[in-house]
């Protein structure tokens, strides 16, 4: 059997240069003949997806609740395309993805208190266990000073100083544990010029790229866990 494409996701803050990153690894990668495209969670061209933008851009209210699961929902409508493209040798480039949904989610806080979670962590990170796992998670990390020069952000309901600010610090605790898991997790410093950001993820990818050997992981999937489940049916 010939290699899997590699699954690589791109997840910052908002003004991190995350998309523009994304589509300049995609040419880099098409120029290089390299079988790849790029995806971008949420998407928001499916019916799920249409009411995750409506939510978004502050057109309809949803349940905190609800609005996670349809987040979450989107992704799994993409999950077997994606996992087919990379079993077809497809290289994946996806901007944002459970980690977001992760961050977003988590870092939410009860009305009137300053730091008390409105969502319990790990409910949030739930849904999305059993996902393609990506082979590289890589990080755009980008302080609110250079965010600010760069226009500041936009009128979407995340893109607060105040919510990035604690998007920042749940991303710091799911990055700790993807790789305590086993995971790749790249930090990559996103003030840096574009071209310099650009060489730091061609280095960590360049080999992912030419293809990979092993099985496609899932998100979070416990294997001890399932040991564990299996000798108590044995
Ligand atoms: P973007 O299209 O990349 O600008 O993302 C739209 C916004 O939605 C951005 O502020 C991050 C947020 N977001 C992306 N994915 C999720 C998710 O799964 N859950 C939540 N709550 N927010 C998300």
């Amino acid at each position: 059997m010939g290699k899997r494409g590699a699954f690589i996701v791109i997840e910052g803050l908002d003004k991190s240069g995350k998309s523009t990153q994304a589509a300049t690894l995609l040419r880099r990668l098409q120029d290089s003949q390299v079988s790849a495209k790029l995806i971008k969670f949420p998407d928001r061209t499916t019916t799920i997806g249409k009411m995750v933008d409506s939510y978004l851009r502050s057109e309809s209210e949803l349940d905190d609740h609800v609005i996670h699961l349809l987040f979450s929902a989107n992704r799994w409508e993409l999950a077997s395309s994606i996992e087919e493209s990379l079993k077809q040798g497809e290289t994946i480039i996806c901007d944002r993805y459970a980690f977001s949904g992760i961050a977003f989610s988590a870092s939410k806080i009860r009305p009137g208190s300053h730091s008390y979670p409105l969502l319990d962590y790990a409910w949030c990170r739930s849904p999305d266990i059993g996902l393609p796992a990506p082979d590289i998670a890589i990080m755009l990390d980008v302080s609110q000073d250079v965010a600010q020069a760069r226009g500041g952000y936009g009128e979407e309901r995340y893109e607060k100083e105040d919510v990035q600010r604690r998007v920042r610090d749940v991303f710091v605790r799911i990055g700790e544990e993807f790789e305590g898991s086993g995971g790749k997790w790249l930090v990559v410093d996103a003030d840096e010029k574009p071209d310099e950001v650009q060489t730091v993820i061609w280095d960590a990818v360049k080999d992912l790229v030419k293809g990979i050997e092993g099985p496609l992981e899932k998100l979070w999937d416990d294997k001890r866990e399932a040991k564990n489940v299996d000798a108590l049916y044995m």
